[in-house]
């Protein structure tokens, strides 16, 4: 898909901040760094409309980028970063478990992996608190770029394995860097649309 138009529409932290707009949504879910922001950003070809930091932890409000008038991308705060303070901590978990069980609007969650580890304790716990919640998922293991081609369909492997992952639930392999796998992950959305 070519995106000429993007807007940040709005930081939210409570739902009556979400945009009354009912079209498709897709959250970003992933650790802290992982990524998420660099997808968004490579997803709509712009550097840097989504906020990429370097100092992990940062996103802290839901940030909705209303794509074309078609779809949100959501940029949802990372988890698995120790330096939160527990309450904090609960703050995050409440703003991510009201979005995302009451939203209407979300489609699919977008769950981002780093290809080069297994999954992480908290990413099983997001991928396995989505399932609870039957919400649809599309894994993306991004960073292919930093592992040889060789040795990415055993680590894609290890991925579904350490999430168990759902039959129904597409893996795409990605790279923000290089672009690999832009085209399979925006079919990928466009299927729930
Ligand atoms: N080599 C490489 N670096 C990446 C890729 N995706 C993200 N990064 C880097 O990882 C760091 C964290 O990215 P960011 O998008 O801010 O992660 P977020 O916290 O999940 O939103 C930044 O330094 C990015 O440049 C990728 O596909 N390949
Ligand atoms: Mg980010």
């Amino acid at each position: 898909m070519k995106v000429n138009q993007v807007e940040l529409v709005i930081s939210a932290v409570r739902p009556e901040q979400y945009p009354e707009e009912t079209i498709p949504e897709f959250a970003l879910a992933g650790r802290s760094n992982v990524g998420k922001s660099s997808f968004i950003n490579k997803m709509i070809g712009r550097k840097s409309m989504a906020r990429i930091s370097s100092k992990p932890g940062k996103t802290q409000t839901l940030n909705f980028y209303k794509i074309e008038e078609q779809l949100f991308f959501v940029d949802v705060p990372g988890y698995g970063f120790a330096k939160v303070s527990k309450t904090e901590r609960e703050a995050w978990g409440k703003m991510i478990e009201t979005y995302i069980t009451t939203r209407e609007q979300l489609d699919a969650v977008v769950m981002i992996v780093d290809l080069r580890h297994p999954p992480s304790k908290d990413d099983v716990m997001m991928y396995n608190f989505l399932k609870h919640y039957e919400i649809p998922c599309i894994v993306i293991a991004t960073k292919a770029d930093k592992i040889p081609k060789g040795k990415w369909d055993k680590h894609l492997k290890i991925v579904k394995e350490t999430l168990d992952l759902d039959p129904r639930d597409q893996v795409v392999l990605f790279s923000s860097e290089t672009g690999l796998g832009k085209d399979e992950a925006w079919s990928a959305i466009k299927k729930f649309m």
